[in-house]
Order: C-alpha cells, then structure tokens, then sequence
C-alpha cells in the first residue's frame, strides 16, 4: 500500500479508548484517574502491555514519564515524538489527554502491521502529571524533562493529604532511573480534544492551534477568627470565608476590567473549620489567570493582588499569596501547523486555525523543538467533566492527519 493510503483502524482506536475508558470510570461516565493513583498505575500497566506488543523499546524515566521507541532507518537522527497523559481530573472526561496517548499508539500499530520504516525514530510518551490537579503545579513531568522545573523540586510536592510526589511514584512502581532529562527532538505533535466550543461551532472537524496561552497560578491563603455564629457580633468579625468571597468575585471581573484577553477562574477552596455554626477562620483559594498576552496576565495579578490586600486590611483577615507556577504563552512552530491544515485538507477534512486555551505539555516542548497540536471537536464544547465527548468519527479523522503529519515529519532526512 502507498503510504499516501495508510489510515489508521479507528475501531481498534475505539476498542483502547473504551479500555482505557474502564479504568477509573465513575458512575456519571466518565473516569477519575488521578496522578500516581492506583487507577493511574492501571493505565500505564496497560500503556506499557500494548506499547511493547508491538516491539517498541519503552523506557520509564525519574519523573515516571513513559517512553515507546520506534527505530527508524537512521536512529542517530533526532526522533519524532507524539504524547499526553493518561491522568485525569476528579471526575474527569473519557477522551482528555488519552486521546493524545492512544491516538500515537493507533498510528505505530499502523505502521507496525503495514511494515512501515521511517527515515527517522518515532516515539511516543505518557507525561506524568499533565493535569496538576492532586500535585501542582500542571505538566510538572513534561516540565522537568524540558529542563524548566526542577526533579527535587517537583519530588517534594504533595496531595491535599500531605503525600509526597515522589513517595507515590515509587509505591506505583513508576519512578523509573532514566535521567528525565531532555533530548533532541525533531518535532513533537500532541493531538488532543480540543476542550472547548470552537470547532463544533465552526463545524469543522480538524482544529490546527497556532499555540497554547500562558497560564499562571497562584494560591491564596487567609487567616480570620474562628467563633460561634450566634452569640458573635457582625461587627468585628474576621470572617475569613467572606474576605475570600469578595476577592473571588474580583478575579471573575478581571478580564473585562483588562479589556478582554483573558480567562481568570478559582477553581479550587478550602475552607476550615467548614461548620455551619463556626465563623470560618482559614480559607485557601486557588487563581489560574490566562492570556496569549504574557505580560497582561502578569498586570492582572498586579492589580487583583493589590485588590486582596485592601480587602484583607479592610476585614482584619491576614493573607498569604505565592506564585505557584506560570508557563509562557507558546507561539507553535508554523511550518508544522500550516503542515496539519494541510494534511487535513488533503484527507478530506474540514479544518480551523485556532488557539488553546487549554494547557498541554505541548506548551513545554515547544521550548525545545519544532511543536503542533491536533485538536478534534468536543462535543457541546464540554471538557473536564464526565459528560465530555468526541464522535469516534472524529476521533479516527485526527489519528490519520496524526499519522500523516508524522510520517511526514519521520521521512524528513
Ligand atoms: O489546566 C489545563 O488546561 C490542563 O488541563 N492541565
Ligand atoms: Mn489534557
Ligand atoms: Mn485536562
């Protein structure tokens, strides 16, 4: 068969996905897989079965970042690699980040069982803790393997439990002894759903995203005074839980006050000790602020920070704020994007030059090499929820712009 010919099986792409899928499924339909959980462990014991059934050479690194390599013609080249994660969001959706892992997977079955050799190595990766939702910061695998966060660094994380990072990588059995470290890359393509409402809105199936927006978080802790709801004035109190809300309510106005741009959400809170007859005296509140605009978030924060720090006065509840983690906003490479609108096209399928408002560890290996993402609809624009959705459809026409865009990128001498 010409290569021009090859197209993946998308029912066999189904068949890893509704697998996968099993793992960590939650009654609502969709999965909780958190990092280095042992629904996570599940996941990449299967990953590891299917990636050495064809004969890869897989490698498991300090960060527990797994690695499939194919040899090519010529292995002193730089490879190509494809990869996501298979972590997931507490009640997370069936198709965010395993589709970036399966997807490559399909693609290497491809070429395995049409004895395809490339020019050059291809290599598939599972990054360890792309969501940063029970360990922040996001990406933290992909980060230290890019040489922008440090391993020790990233080790002495821990859970809203008090668990080490490092502790669960080895109670899973995934803190592996290859250095994570970078290496060379020829290019790196990450397809992933697209997170959002812009290709189903578009009616486009193939999404070409020119790159990912700096994202930026922060964590705010506030202190107030604890007492019993009746007997307790109103006057004088220092209800930590209303300083929070006031500021909350000031990161939601943000990016209309900064003229657009932006996103700002607090996703996450604590509140302590969370009795209803207790006036609350600790509060902690997350803030993820983002732009393709590095330098507007960075004014934001400014502002909004500022904004904290009279409330806290104002209401006598004392405040801690640290940066906990910013990423760049990551421009991709254009030859490679213009690359996936094009293959797309050529397959027959409709497509759209967008932009990720969603972060990905594409963000850090566009630090080190030639990076382009494929994005496919999600379906009513949902995404880190368990009613997150993709048609198989569309999940099979971007492992083949996948599949050619690597093959593509693997013939390059
Ligand atoms: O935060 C994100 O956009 C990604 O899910 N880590
Ligand atoms: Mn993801
Ligand atoms: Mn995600």
């Amino acid at each position: 068969m010409e290569l021009k010919d090859l197209r993946v099986n998308g029912k066999r792409l189904q068949k890893t996905l509704e697998d996968m899928a099993k793992i960590g499924a939650t009654p609502g339909g969709g999965v909780q897989r958190l990092t280095l959980s042992d629904e996570d462990k599940q996941a990449r014991d299967l990953l590891v079965k299917w990636l050495k059934e064809i004969d890869l050479e897989v490698t498991i690194d300090e960060m527990g970042n797994i690695f499939g390599r194919r040899a090519g013609r010529n292995n002193d080249l730089p490879p190509v690699m494809s990869g996501s994660h298979v972590d997931s969001q507490p009640k997370g959706g069936r198709f965010d980040g395993i589709l970036g892992v399966m997807g490559p997977l399909e693609v290497l079955r491809t070429l395995h069982e049409n004895q395809v050799i490339t020019e050059r190595p291809i290599v598939i990766v599972d990054w360890t803790n792309e969501e940063g939702s029970r360990f922040a910061p996001a990406m933290v695998a992909s980060g230290v393997w890019a040489g922008a966060l440090d391993r020790d660094w990233a080790y002495d994380k821990t859970d809203i439990n008090g668990k080490r990072f490092e502790d669960e990588l080895i109670r899973i059995g995934y803190k592996g002894t290859v250095p994570c470290k970078k290496s060379p890359l020829h290019a790196y393509y990450e397809y992933h759903i697209e997170q959002g409402p812009m290709l189903e809105r578009s009616g486009k199936t193939i999404g070409a995203p020119k790159g990912i927006l700096c994202l930026h978080w922060y964590d705010i802790y506030l202190e107030g005074e604890a007492n019993q709801v009746g007997p307790t004035p109103m006057e004088g109190r220092h209800d930590a839980l209303c300083a929070a809300a006031e500021m909350i309510l000031k990161v939601n106005e943000l990016p209309e006050r900064m003229g657009g741009n932006m996103v700002a959400t607090v996703g996450e809170i604590q509140n302590y000790p969370n009795s209803r007859n207790i006036i609350p005296d600790k509060v902690h509140f997350t803030v993820d602020i983002r732009s393709w605009d590095d330098d507007l978030a960075i004014d934001a924060w400014n502002k909004v920070s500022d904004d904290f720090k009279q409330i806290a006065a104002r209401r006598g509840c004392p405040l801690r704020m640290e940066e906990t983690w910013r990423v760049e906003h990551s421009p991709f490479s254009e030859k490679l994007v213009q690359g996936i609108l094009d293959t797309a096209a050529e397959l027959g399928y409709s497509n759209l030059h967008m932009i990720s408002g969603a972060g990905h560890d594409a963000s850090y290996m566009n630090q080190l090499a030639p990076t382009a993402m494929i994005f496919v609809p999600s379906i009513g624009g949902r995404s880190h929820v368990e009613i997150e959705n993709t048609t198989w459809e569309d999940c099979t026409a971007g492992a083949n712009v996948l599949l050619h865009t690597m093959l593509r990128s693997a013939n390059e001498k």
